[in-house]
């Protein structure tokens, strides 16, 4: 009986230990007529649509892209959620775009063009970073480092 309960208790450790090192999970979102496009609470490379997307990475460190082509011009809100997410909606697509970090220090890059101004809000952290198109987005004191690109 001993045995028993001892190969158990072994395969649930080998069983938690996978689990820990599951990959990101990769994905694009579907229509965004169907509703938000939501991530898993560990890391997620999710890619938007040509249209407007709403994403949510929630917990884990995200990389998110709101947009598929250069020629986009929809607009997408995206919410990094927990982790120190990497952001990007920046393909030449002059369109307005909300983004909004959430808690660690994430990459935020909104460096698209003259028109369309976006809005970043990093959140908490202390060392969030965003790339954007100077005297055009609107960029929210709580991101920390400021890059404005011409
Ligand atoms: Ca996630
Ligand atoms: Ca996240
Ligand atoms: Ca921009
Ligand atoms: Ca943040």
């Amino acid at each position: 009986m001993r045995r028993v309960l001892c190969a158990a208790g072994l395969a649930v450790v080998v069983l938690a230990l996978a689990g820990g090192m599951a990959l990101a999970r990769s994905f694009d979102c579907g229509n965004p007529a169907n509703g938000p496009c939501r991530g898993t609470n560990r890391p997620d490379e999710i890619r938007g649509t040509n249209g407007s997307d709403a994403i949510y990475g929630r917990d884990g460190v995200d990389i998110i892209d709101g947009d598929m082509a250069a020629t986009d011009g929809a607009n997408d809100t995206i919410v990094g959620g927990d982790g120190a997410d990497e952001i990007y909606d920046a393909l030449l697509a002059d369109d307005t775009d909300t983004i909004r970090g959430g808690p660690g220090n994430d990459y935020i890059d909104v460096h698209d063009g003259p028109t369309g101004a976006d809005t970043v809000d990093c959140g908490p952290g202390a060392k969030d970073r965003v790339y954007f198109d100077r005297g055009v987005d609107q960029i929210a004191a709580n991101c920390e480092r400021q890059f404005p690109m011409p």
